[in-house]
């Protein structure tokens, strides 16, 4: 590593980050009111690109910065996560694009009232994008388990880890004009919780076939209550997520997530932080050391 990186930033620096984060996720006009749902996703979509085989892949180098994988059709919409993060790169320049897109999904997730994930920095950035990962990698909602099998698998996730992650979905929402799919899967989308297992077991979901053809799978809450006036909000499901109630080894953990609020905080918070760590090459004392045409990192 090139002895001109700086030193490695001290805790209170990072609070300072932390801070200026926190102090973006209230957006009122956005969406359900909140940065925080697509800044997790940003954070995902960088790190779930990891192939264990091949070691490429994964979140160093935030390589979404660069049209080869920003304009990945799967990565519509995080254009709005990057430019909401975007204020802090240029007050706190010392902090990687990489890192500062798995810090932000850490702290969003905190304060959504979700677990504290363990995060790790000294991520770097890639300066071309020779090293940008092949589209592709990432799960297609239209598909089933197998699917899921395949591109988490490739990971180095097992089923429990599949299950664990996809409980994400308890926050944000689709978006017609990103993925195709559209609507929230809880009622309460910038809210970290188990709802979204209760929900999966509890209704009765029907298939919908959108006017561009996808199918997902929709449900209206008539319990909820309404203020006068207003209609009652259709929650929804992707195929992928109806999957896990469907495949024999992924249910149970669906129905112990439901039940047990804490287990999947536990679980959560552990296969999100193994997420943001994929294709990380960490010398022992924790430095990273990818070898890798890149800027930032810190001095060993
Ligand atoms: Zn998602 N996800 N995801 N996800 N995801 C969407 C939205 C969000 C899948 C998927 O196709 C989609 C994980 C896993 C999987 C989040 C977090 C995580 C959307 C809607 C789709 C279609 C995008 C849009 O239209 O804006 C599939 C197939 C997955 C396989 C299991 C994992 C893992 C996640 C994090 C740990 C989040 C937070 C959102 C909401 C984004 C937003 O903008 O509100």
């Amino acid at each position: 590593m090139p002895s001109s990186n700086p030193p490695a930033p001290s805790s209170a620096q990072l609070e300072e980050v932390k801070d200026a984060v926190r102090a973006l996720l209230h957006q009122p006009e956005y969406d359900d009111g909140s940065a925080g749902p697509v800044l997790v996703r940003l954070a995902w979509h960088s790190a779930g690109t990891y192939d264990a085989a091949s070691k490429t892949g994964g979140s160093n180098g935030a390589g979404m910065r660069y049209e080869k994988e920003g304009g990945d059709p799967a990565n519509a919409g995080l254009a709005h996560a990057r430019a909401f993060l975007e204020p802090v790169k240029e007050k706190f320049p010392w902090i990687t694009y990489a890192d500062l897109w798995c810090l932000a999904a850490v702290v969003a997730v905190k304060e959504m009232g979700g677990p504290e994930v363990q995060w790790q920095g000294g991520r770097t950035d890639f300066t071309d994008d020779s090293k940008v990962p092949p589209r592709g990698r990432l799960p297609d909602a239209a598909q089933g388990s197998d699917h899921l099998r395949h591109i988490f698998y490739r990971m180095g996730f097992n089923d429990q880890e599949i299950v664990a992650l996809s409980g994400a979905h308890n926050l944000g929402r689709c978006h017609g004009d990103r993925s195709g799919f559209e609507g929230k899967w809880v009622n309460q989308p910038t809210r970290f919780s188990n709802q979204y297992y209760r929900l999966l077991l509890q209704n009765d979901w029907k298939k919908k076939k959108l006017a561009n053809g996808l199918e997902q799978f929709v449900y209206v809450d008539e319990e909820i209550e309404l203020e006068e006036g207003e209609e009652p909000e259709e929650l929804m499901m992707l195929p992928t997520d109806m999957s896990l109630l469907s495949d024999a080894a992924f249910r149970p953990w669906v129905e112990r997530y439901a039940k047990d609020k804490d287990l999947f905080f536990a679980h959560f918070a552990a296969v999100f932080g193994k997420l943001l760590e994929l294709g990380l090459v960490r010398d022992a004392s924790g430095n990273i050391v990818n070898e890798e045409n890149v800027e930032g990192g810190y001095q060993s």
